[in-house]
Protein backbone atom coordinates (compact mmCIF):
# COMPACT_ATOMS: atom_id res chain seq x y z
CA UNK A 1 0.00 0.00 0.00
CA UNK A 2 1.64 3.23 -0.94
CA UNK A 3 1.63 6.19 1.29
CA UNK A 4 -0.32 9.08 0.64
CA UNK A 5 -0.50 13.16 1.86
CA UNK A 6 -3.09 16.29 1.79
CA UNK A 7 -3.79 19.21 2.89
CA UNK A 8 -6.87 18.64 5.07
CA UNK A 9 -7.32 21.87 6.21
CA UNK A 10 -9.60 24.57 3.98
CA UNK A 11 -7.92 26.77 1.23
CA UNK A 12 -7.92 30.45 2.38
CA UNK A 13 -5.91 32.32 5.43
CA UNK A 14 -6.31 30.60 8.34
CA UNK A 15 -3.78 30.36 11.83
CA UNK A 16 -3.02 26.68 11.35
CA UNK A 17 -3.45 24.27 8.58
CA UNK A 18 -3.15 20.38 8.88
CA UNK A 19 -1.06 18.01 6.68
CA UNK A 20 -2.28 14.13 7.08
CA UNK A 21 -0.25 11.16 5.87
CA UNK A 22 -1.42 7.69 5.68
CA UNK A 23 0.49 4.42 5.09
CA UNK A 24 3.66 2.98 5.56
CA UNK A 25 5.91 5.57 5.24
CA UNK A 26 4.85 7.62 7.60
CA UNK A 27 6.96 7.80 10.26
CA UNK A 28 9.80 7.51 7.92
CA UNK A 29 8.87 11.02 6.55
CA UNK A 30 8.80 12.69 9.91
CA UNK A 31 12.32 11.12 11.10
CA UNK A 32 13.50 13.02 7.28
CA UNK A 33 11.53 16.21 7.46
CA UNK A 34 10.61 17.16 10.91
CA UNK A 35 13.57 18.34 13.80
CA UNK A 36 12.29 19.05 17.35
CA UNK A 37 13.46 18.14 21.01
CA UNK A 38 11.29 15.01 20.91
CA UNK A 39 10.70 12.39 18.28
CA UNK A 40 6.88 11.89 17.12
CA UNK A 41 7.87 8.33 16.29
CA UNK A 42 9.67 7.00 19.13
CA UNK A 43 6.87 8.98 21.28
CA UNK A 44 3.58 7.71 18.98
CA UNK A 45 0.15 9.72 19.99
CA UNK A 46 1.84 12.59 21.40
CA UNK A 47 1.65 16.14 19.85
CA UNK A 48 5.51 16.95 19.59
CA UNK A 49 7.06 20.45 19.31
CA UNK A 50 10.16 21.09 16.46
CA UNK A 51 10.58 22.51 12.62
CA UNK A 52 10.32 21.29 9.27
CA UNK A 53 13.45 21.23 7.88
CA UNK A 54 14.43 20.29 3.90
CA UNK A 55 18.19 20.33 2.81
CA UNK A 56 19.14 23.15 6.17
CA UNK A 57 16.23 25.26 5.59
CA UNK A 58 13.23 25.77 7.56
CA UNK A 59 10.59 25.69 6.20
CA UNK A 60 7.92 26.04 9.10
CA UNK A 61 7.50 25.90 12.75
CA UNK A 62 5.14 22.61 13.38
CA UNK A 63 3.16 20.41 15.79
CA UNK A 64 3.68 16.94 14.81
CA UNK A 65 2.10 13.66 15.67
CA UNK A 66 3.01 10.02 14.49
CA UNK A 67 -0.11 7.62 14.56
CA UNK A 68 0.64 3.82 14.83
CA UNK A 69 -1.72 1.57 12.68
CA UNK A 70 -3.81 -0.26 13.54
CA UNK A 71 -5.72 2.01 16.05
CA UNK A 72 -6.26 5.08 13.36
CA UNK A 73 -8.69 6.74 10.86
CA UNK A 74 -7.59 4.41 8.11
CA UNK A 75 -6.19 1.65 10.42
CA UNK A 76 -2.58 2.58 8.67
CA UNK A 77 0.21 4.36 10.40
CA UNK A 78 -0.43 7.89 9.86
CA UNK A 79 1.30 11.16 10.82
CA UNK A 80 -0.63 14.66 11.21
CA UNK A 81 1.48 17.75 10.91
CA UNK A 82 0.18 21.20 11.86
CA UNK A 83 2.15 24.02 10.38
CA UNK A 84 0.75 27.50 10.21
CA UNK A 85 -2.12 28.52 7.95
CA UNK A 86 -0.71 30.64 5.43
CA UNK A 87 -0.87 29.01 1.29
CA UNK A 88 2.62 29.49 0.77
CA UNK A 89 4.01 27.70 3.79
CA UNK A 90 1.54 25.02 3.75
CA UNK A 91 2.72 24.16 0.25
CA UNK A 92 6.50 24.26 1.19
CA UNK A 93 5.80 21.59 3.60
CA UNK A 94 3.51 20.04 1.48
CA UNK A 95 5.72 19.71 -1.35
CA UNK A 96 8.50 18.22 0.40
CA UNK A 97 6.66 15.41 1.89
CA UNK A 98 5.99 15.14 -1.96
CA UNK A 99 9.43 14.87 -2.84
CA UNK A 100 10.13 11.96 -0.52
CA UNK A 101 7.91 9.76 -2.53
CA UNK A 102 4.25 10.13 -0.81
CA UNK A 103 1.55 10.64 -3.52
CA UNK A 104 -0.66 13.11 -3.42
CA UNK A 105 -4.01 11.49 -1.95
CA UNK A 106 -7.34 11.55 -4.22
CA UNK A 107 -10.45 13.13 -2.88
CA UNK A 108 -11.81 11.23 -0.20
CA UNK A 109 -8.93 8.60 -0.09
CA UNK A 110 -8.21 8.68 3.68
CA UNK A 111 -12.04 7.39 3.95
CA UNK A 112 -11.96 5.53 1.19
CA UNK A 113 -8.82 3.39 2.91
CA UNK A 114 -10.81 3.26 6.04
CA UNK A 115 -13.92 1.48 4.33
CA UNK A 116 -11.58 -0.98 2.49
CA UNK A 117 -9.52 -1.43 5.92
CA UNK A 118 -13.01 -2.64 7.57
CA UNK A 119 -13.51 0.37 9.76
CA UNK A 120 -16.25 1.61 8.20
CA UNK A 121 -19.10 0.79 5.93
CA UNK A 122 -20.39 2.74 3.08
CA UNK A 123 -23.33 4.38 4.63
CA UNK A 124 -20.54 5.79 8.16
CA UNK A 125 -18.35 6.91 5.02
CA UNK A 126 -21.57 8.74 3.27
CA UNK A 127 -22.10 10.15 6.69
CA UNK A 128 -18.56 11.77 7.01
CA UNK A 129 -19.83 13.98 3.66
CA UNK A 130 -23.01 14.25 5.50
CA UNK A 131 -21.39 15.75 8.94
CA UNK A 132 -19.07 17.89 6.80
CA UNK A 133 -21.86 19.45 4.61
CA UNK A 134 -24.48 19.44 7.54
CA UNK A 135 -25.65 23.52 7.13
CA UNK A 136 -27.66 23.14 10.67
CA UNK A 137 -27.10 21.72 14.12
CA UNK A 138 -30.25 19.04 13.38
CA UNK A 139 -28.52 18.46 10.36
CA UNK A 140 -25.05 17.82 12.08
CA UNK A 141 -26.59 15.18 14.39
CA UNK A 142 -28.38 13.19 12.21
CA UNK A 143 -24.98 12.71 10.30
CA UNK A 144 -23.41 11.76 13.91
CA UNK A 145 -26.09 9.08 14.12
CA UNK A 146 -25.38 7.50 10.78
CA UNK A 147 -21.48 7.59 11.32
CA UNK A 148 -22.23 5.70 14.84
CA UNK A 149 -23.79 3.27 12.15
CA UNK A 150 -27.05 2.87 12.99
CA UNK A 151 -28.11 2.95 9.60
CA UNK A 152 -26.08 0.16 9.00
CA UNK A 153 -27.47 -1.61 11.86
CA UNK A 154 -31.02 -1.69 10.64
CA UNK A 155 -29.80 -2.83 7.33
CA UNK A 156 -28.25 -5.62 8.56
CA UNK A 157 -31.02 -6.36 10.76
CA UNK A 158 -33.35 -6.70 8.03
CA UNK A 159 -30.68 -8.70 5.66
CA UNK A 160 -30.68 -11.20 8.15
CA UNK A 161 -35.00 -11.34 8.10
CA UNK A 162 -34.63 -11.80 4.34
CA UNK A 163 -31.71 -14.73 4.51
CA UNK A 164 -34.26 -16.51 7.33
CA UNK A 165 -37.00 -16.12 4.77
CA UNK A 166 -34.26 -17.62 1.77
CA UNK A 167 -33.36 -20.19 4.24
CA UNK A 168 -37.73 -20.91 4.19
CA UNK A 169 -38.26 -20.79 0.53
CA UNK A 170 -35.09 -22.73 0.35
CA UNK A 171 -36.91 -25.71 2.71
CA UNK A 172 -40.19 -25.30 0.60
CA UNK A 173 -38.61 -26.20 -2.73
CA UNK A 174 -36.55 -28.94 -1.53
CA UNK A 175 -38.75 -30.88 0.57
CA UNK A 176 -42.51 -29.51 0.09
CA UNK A 177 -44.14 -32.54 1.73
CA UNK A 178 -42.18 -31.46 5.14
CA UNK A 179 -44.79 -29.26 6.62
CA UNK A 180 -48.25 -28.03 5.09
CA UNK A 181 -48.28 -25.31 2.29
CA UNK A 182 -50.68 -23.30 4.04
CA UNK A 183 -48.59 -22.68 6.90
CA UNK A 184 -45.40 -22.46 5.41
CA UNK A 185 -46.31 -19.26 2.92
CA UNK A 186 -48.60 -17.69 5.68
CA UNK A 187 -45.26 -17.15 8.17
CA UNK A 188 -43.27 -16.54 4.51
CA UNK A 189 -45.67 -13.40 3.39
CA UNK A 190 -45.98 -11.89 7.31
CA UNK A 191 -42.24 -11.76 7.49
CA UNK A 192 -42.42 -10.10 4.08
CA UNK A 193 -44.99 -7.80 5.16
CA UNK A 194 -43.39 -6.34 8.08
CA UNK A 195 -40.21 -5.91 5.73
CA UNK A 196 -42.03 -4.08 3.31
CA UNK A 197 -43.44 -1.96 6.16
CA UNK A 198 -40.26 -0.77 7.81
CA UNK A 199 -38.90 -0.21 4.54
CA UNK A 200 -41.88 2.00 3.55
CA UNK A 201 -41.55 3.84 6.77
CA UNK A 202 -37.46 4.03 6.09
CA UNK A 203 -38.12 5.92 2.81
CA UNK A 204 -40.93 8.58 4.45
CA UNK A 205 -38.66 9.65 6.85
CA UNK A 206 -35.59 10.18 4.70
CA UNK A 207 -37.62 12.43 2.90
CA UNK A 208 -38.99 14.64 6.22
CA UNK A 209 -35.70 14.02 7.75
CA UNK A 210 -34.43 15.80 4.78
CA UNK A 211 -36.26 18.65 5.23
CA UNK A 212 -35.77 19.41 9.03
CA UNK A 213 -31.91 19.21 8.43
CA UNK A 214 -32.04 21.22 5.61
CA UNK A 215 -34.54 24.02 6.41
CA UNK A 216 -38.62 23.88 6.23
CA UNK A 217 -39.39 25.69 2.54
CA UNK A 218 -42.10 28.21 3.20
CA UNK A 219 -43.67 29.97 0.42
CA UNK A 220 -45.09 33.18 0.68
CA UNK A 221 -47.88 33.13 -2.36
CA UNK A 222 -50.77 35.76 -3.27
CA UNK A 223 -51.51 38.23 -5.01
CA UNK A 224 -49.77 41.27 -6.85
CA UNK A 225 -48.99 43.77 -3.95
CA UNK A 226 -50.67 42.02 -1.00
CA UNK A 227 -47.00 42.60 1.01
CA UNK A 228 -45.30 39.08 0.39
CA UNK A 229 -42.25 41.07 -0.58
CA UNK A 230 -42.42 43.05 2.43
CA UNK A 231 -43.23 40.26 4.69
CA UNK A 232 -40.31 38.14 3.64
CA UNK A 233 -37.78 41.46 4.63
CA UNK A 234 -39.77 41.57 7.92
CA UNK A 235 -39.08 37.96 8.84
CA UNK A 236 -35.92 38.10 7.91
CA UNK A 237 -34.96 41.36 9.01
CA UNK A 238 -33.23 42.53 6.08
CA UNK A 239 -33.79 44.26 3.11
CA UNK A 240 -33.39 41.45 1.16
CA UNK A 241 -36.58 41.67 -1.86
CA UNK A 242 -37.54 45.08 -3.54
CA UNK A 243 -40.85 46.29 -1.87
CA UNK A 244 -42.71 48.81 -4.40
CA UNK A 245 -46.41 49.80 -4.60
CA UNK A 246 -46.65 48.99 -8.47
CA UNK A 247 -48.27 45.37 -8.93
CA UNK A 248 -45.81 42.97 -9.92
CA UNK A 249 -42.56 43.95 -8.64
CA UNK A 250 -41.36 40.38 -7.60
CA UNK A 251 -40.19 38.32 -10.95
CA UNK A 252 -38.53 35.95 -9.61
CA UNK A 253 -38.41 33.47 -6.34
CA UNK A 254 -35.97 35.08 -4.28
CA UNK A 255 -35.03 32.86 -1.12
CA UNK A 256 -33.67 33.40 2.04
CA UNK A 257 -32.44 31.32 5.20
CA UNK A 258 -33.61 32.61 8.59
CA UNK A 259 -33.76 30.18 12.03
CA UNK A 260 -36.88 30.87 13.88
CA UNK A 261 -36.04 30.03 17.45
CA UNK A 262 -33.31 27.60 16.50
CA UNK A 263 -35.50 26.15 13.18
CA UNK A 264 -34.02 26.48 10.36
CA UNK A 265 -36.62 28.03 7.35
CA UNK A 266 -36.09 28.43 3.83
CA UNK A 267 -38.45 31.42 3.50
CA UNK A 268 -39.54 31.80 -0.52
CA UNK A 269 -40.51 35.03 -2.00
CA UNK A 270 -42.98 34.78 -5.07
CA UNK A 271 -44.14 36.73 -7.51
CA UNK A 272 -47.67 37.51 -7.37
CA UNK A 273 -50.28 34.97 -9.12
CA UNK A 274 -52.37 36.69 -11.55
CA UNK A 275 -53.25 36.33 -15.57
CA UNK A 276 -50.99 38.70 -17.12
CA UNK A 277 -49.49 39.12 -20.76
CA UNK A 278 -46.14 40.22 -19.65
CA UNK A 279 -43.82 37.38 -20.72
CA UNK A 280 -41.46 38.00 -17.74
CA UNK A 281 -44.28 37.88 -15.19
CA UNK A 282 -45.29 34.57 -16.81
CA UNK A 283 -42.56 33.53 -16.08
CA UNK A 284 -42.22 34.60 -12.65
CA UNK A 285 -45.66 33.31 -12.10
CA UNK A 286 -44.64 29.99 -13.20
CA UNK A 287 -41.65 29.98 -10.86
CA UNK A 288 -44.54 30.86 -8.21
CA UNK A 289 -46.06 27.34 -8.82
CA UNK A 290 -43.13 25.59 -8.98
CA UNK A 291 -42.78 27.00 -5.27
CA UNK A 292 -46.20 26.45 -4.31
CA UNK A 293 -45.92 22.66 -5.51
CA UNK A 294 -42.83 22.15 -3.79
CA UNK A 295 -42.95 24.43 -0.34
CA UNK A 296 -43.16 22.17 2.93
CA UNK A 297 -45.19 25.23 4.63
CA UNK A 298 -47.44 27.99 2.58
CA UNK A 299 -47.94 31.12 3.76
CA UNK A 300 -50.59 32.60 1.84
CA UNK A 301 -51.04 36.34 1.73
CA UNK A 302 -54.35 38.48 1.14
CA UNK A 303 -54.97 42.32 1.39
CA UNK A 304 -57.28 43.75 3.95
CA UNK A 305 -58.35 46.07 1.00
CA UNK A 306 -60.16 43.76 -1.51
CA UNK A 307 -62.82 40.70 -1.02
CA UNK A 308 -61.67 37.32 -1.64
CA UNK A 309 -61.03 37.49 -5.14
CA UNK A 310 -61.01 34.25 -7.92
CA UNK A 311 -57.59 33.54 -8.51
CA UNK A 312 -57.19 33.39 -4.45
CA UNK A 313 -60.47 31.02 -3.91
CA UNK A 314 -58.77 28.67 -6.62
CA UNK A 315 -55.26 28.51 -5.27
CA UNK A 316 -57.63 28.15 -1.61
CA UNK A 317 -59.11 25.06 -3.00
CA UNK A 318 -55.89 23.48 -4.09
CA UNK A 319 -54.12 23.47 -1.38
CA UNK A 320 -56.62 21.90 0.97
CA UNK A 321 -54.76 19.47 3.37
CA UNK A 322 -51.19 21.41 3.33
CA UNK A 323 -49.36 22.86 6.42
CA UNK A 324 -50.71 26.15 5.60
CA UNK A 325 -51.09 29.58 7.07
CA UNK A 326 -53.45 32.51 5.72
CA UNK A 327 -53.03 36.06 6.22
CA UNK A 328 -54.60 39.32 6.10
CA UNK A 329 -52.33 42.07 5.62
CA UNK A 330 -52.80 45.52 5.44
CA UNK A 331 -55.09 45.83 8.81
CA UNK A 332 -54.21 49.61 8.92
CA UNK A 333 -56.16 50.18 5.78
CA UNK A 334 -59.94 49.89 6.16
CA UNK A 335 -61.22 47.13 4.02
CA UNK A 336 -63.57 44.24 3.86
CA UNK A 337 -61.33 41.02 4.16
CA UNK A 338 -62.52 39.78 7.32
CA UNK A 339 -61.40 36.68 8.88
CA UNK A 340 -64.76 34.80 8.75
CA UNK A 341 -64.75 34.81 4.92
CA UNK A 342 -61.39 32.45 5.26
CA UNK A 343 -62.14 30.41 8.00
CA UNK A 344 -64.02 27.51 5.11
CA UNK A 345 -60.48 27.36 4.26
CA UNK A 346 -58.73 26.63 7.07
CA UNK A 347 -58.86 25.93 11.39
CA UNK A 348 -59.09 29.09 13.54
CA UNK A 349 -55.31 29.04 13.98
CA UNK A 350 -54.65 29.31 10.87
CA UNK A 351 -55.96 31.97 9.99
CA UNK A 352 -53.77 35.28 11.19
CA UNK A 353 -54.21 39.25 10.39
CA UNK A 354 -51.46 41.58 10.23
CA UNK A 355 -49.91 45.13 9.39
CA UNK A 356 -46.78 44.76 7.94
CA UNK A 357 -45.79 48.46 8.01
CA UNK A 358 -47.01 48.82 11.53
CA UNK A 359 -45.75 46.12 12.67
CA UNK A 360 -48.48 44.60 14.81
CA UNK A 361 -49.37 40.47 14.44
CA UNK A 362 -45.48 39.55 13.50
CA UNK A 363 -44.74 37.58 16.59
CA UNK A 364 -48.48 36.21 16.26
CA UNK A 365 -46.86 34.86 13.37
CA UNK A 366 -43.83 33.59 13.61
CA UNK A 367 -45.64 31.52 16.60
CA UNK A 368 -48.00 30.01 14.27
CA UNK A 369 -45.00 29.40 11.45
CA UNK A 370 -43.42 27.37 14.41
CA UNK A 371 -46.13 25.57 15.76
CA UNK A 372 -46.91 24.40 11.96
CA UNK A 373 -43.25 23.32 11.40
CA UNK A 374 -43.50 21.81 15.22
CA UNK A 375 -46.44 19.51 14.32
CA UNK A 376 -44.28 18.64 10.65
CA UNK A 377 -41.13 18.13 12.87
CA UNK A 378 -43.14 15.48 16.16
CA UNK A 379 -44.18 13.38 12.52
CA UNK A 380 -40.17 13.23 11.47
CA UNK A 381 -38.57 10.28 13.02
CA UNK A 382 -34.14 10.55 13.19
CA UNK A 383 -34.24 9.62 9.15
CA UNK A 384 -31.97 6.27 8.96
CA UNK A 385 -31.04 6.89 5.75
CA UNK A 386 -28.39 9.30 4.84
CA UNK A 387 -27.49 9.80 0.55
CA UNK A 388 -29.88 9.71 -2.51
CA UNK A 389 -27.71 6.68 -3.26
CA UNK A 390 -28.66 4.84 -0.01
CA UNK A 391 -32.24 5.43 -0.66
CA UNK A 392 -32.27 4.53 -4.57
CA UNK A 393 -31.40 1.00 -2.99
CA UNK A 394 -33.74 1.25 -0.51
CA UNK A 395 -36.16 2.22 -2.89
CA UNK A 396 -35.11 -0.75 -5.27
CA UNK A 397 -35.24 -3.68 -2.17
CA UNK A 398 -38.66 -2.25 -1.47
CA UNK A 399 -39.97 -2.43 -4.80
CA UNK A 400 -38.13 -6.20 -4.88
CA UNK A 401 -40.05 -7.07 -2.07
CA UNK A 402 -43.59 -5.97 -3.44
CA UNK A 403 -42.85 -8.53 -6.36
CA UNK A 404 -41.96 -11.04 -3.82
CA UNK A 405 -45.20 -10.46 -2.27
CA UNK A 406 -47.57 -10.33 -5.50
CA UNK A 407 -45.41 -13.67 -6.53
CA UNK A 408 -47.17 -15.12 -3.21
CA UNK A 409 -50.44 -13.60 -3.64
CA UNK A 410 -50.98 -15.34 -7.58
CA UNK A 411 -49.46 -18.62 -6.10
CA UNK A 412 -46.43 -18.41 -8.50
CA UNK A 413 -43.74 -21.34 -7.79
CA UNK A 414 -41.30 -20.34 -5.12
CA UNK A 415 -38.46 -20.20 -7.40
CA UNK A 416 -40.10 -16.89 -8.39
CA UNK A 417 -40.78 -15.57 -4.57
CA UNK A 418 -36.68 -16.53 -4.11
CA UNK A 419 -35.50 -14.11 -6.96
CA UNK A 420 -37.57 -11.29 -5.37
CA UNK A 421 -35.89 -11.64 -2.13
CA UNK A 422 -32.38 -12.25 -3.21
CA UNK A 423 -32.99 -8.82 -5.50
CA UNK A 424 -33.60 -6.82 -1.82
CA UNK A 425 -30.96 -8.80 0.11
CA UNK A 426 -28.45 -7.42 -2.48
CA UNK A 427 -29.91 -4.25 -2.91
CA UNK A 428 -29.59 -3.78 0.62
CA UNK A 429 -26.30 -5.20 0.61
CA UNK A 430 -25.77 -1.85 -1.80
CA UNK A 431 -26.48 0.21 0.86
CA UNK A 432 -23.44 -1.01 2.86
CA UNK A 433 -21.29 -0.98 0.16
CA UNK A 434 -21.06 -4.63 -0.97
CA UNK A 435 -20.58 -5.33 -4.59
CA UNK A 436 -19.59 -3.06 -6.81
CA UNK A 437 -16.62 -1.20 -7.38
CA UNK A 438 -18.70 1.58 -9.17
CA UNK A 439 -20.81 2.27 -6.34
CA UNK A 440 -17.67 2.89 -4.52
CA UNK A 441 -15.89 5.30 -6.76
CA UNK A 442 -19.37 7.24 -6.84
CA UNK A 443 -19.47 7.70 -3.23
CA UNK A 444 -15.87 8.78 -2.81
CA UNK A 445 -16.14 11.06 -5.26
CA UNK A 446 -18.16 13.42 -3.49
CA UNK A 447 -15.21 13.50 -0.76
CA UNK A 448 -12.86 16.82 -0.53
CA UNK A 449 -9.36 16.45 -0.55
CA UNK A 450 -7.94 15.44 2.72
CA UNK A 451 -10.91 13.45 4.11
N1 LIG B 1 -50.65 50.06 4.42
C1 LIG B 1 -49.88 48.99 4.32
N2 LIG B 1 -49.11 48.82 3.25
C2 LIG B 1 -48.34 47.71 3.17
C3 LIG B 1 -48.32 46.73 4.19
N3 LIG B 1 -47.47 45.76 3.81
C4 LIG B 1 -46.97 46.10 2.62
N4 LIG B 1 -47.50 47.29 2.21
C5 LIG B 1 -47.21 48.02 0.97
O1 LIG B 1 -47.77 47.31 -0.13
C6 LIG B 1 -47.00 47.53 -1.30
C7 LIG B 1 -46.64 46.19 -1.93
O2 LIG B 1 -45.77 45.48 -1.09
P1 LIG B 1 -44.84 44.33 -1.62
O3 LIG B 1 -44.20 43.71 -0.42
O4 LIG B 1 -43.96 44.80 -2.71
O5 LIG B 1 -45.94 43.36 -2.21
P2 LIG B 1 -45.79 42.00 -3.03
O6 LIG B 1 -46.86 41.10 -2.62
O7 LIG B 1 -44.39 41.51 -2.90
O8 LIG B 1 -46.04 42.49 -4.51
P3 LIG B 1 -45.56 41.85 -5.90
O9 LIG B 1 -44.10 41.56 -5.79
O10 LIG B 1 -45.86 42.91 -6.88
O11 LIG B 1 -46.38 40.63 -6.12
C8 LIG B 1 -45.79 48.34 -0.87
O12 LIG B 1 -46.01 49.67 -1.16
C9 LIG B 1 -45.74 48.10 0.64
O13 LIG B 1 -45.13 49.16 1.32
C10 LIG B 1 -49.17 46.94 5.35
O14 LIG B 1 -49.20 46.18 6.31
N5 LIG B 1 -49.91 48.09 5.34
MG1 LIG C 1 -42.95 41.16 -4.25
Amino acid sequence: MSTIAAISTAAGVAALGIIRLSGPKSGEILETLFRGPRSPVKNPRMLCYGHIIEEDQVLDEVMAVFLPAPHTFTTEDMAEITTHGGRVVMESVYAAIIKEGVRIAERGEFTRRAFLNGRLDLTQAEAIVELIEARTKRGASVALSHLEGDTAREVRRLREELLTILAKIALAIDYPEESSDEVQSDDIEQALQSIDHFLEELIKNAQKGHMMAEGLRVAILGRPNVGKSSLLNALSRRNRSIVTDIPGTTRDTIEETIQLSDFPLILIDTAGLRETDDPVEILGVRRSREALASADMLLVLFSKEWPLQKEEVDLLESIQGRPRLLIINKTDLGGVLEREDLLPYASEEQVLELSITQRSGLEALEKAILKEAGDLEEEAHTPLIASVRQKLEIESAAASVKEALDAMTSSLPYDYVEVDVRGAYDALGRVLGEGSADIIDEVFGRFCVGK
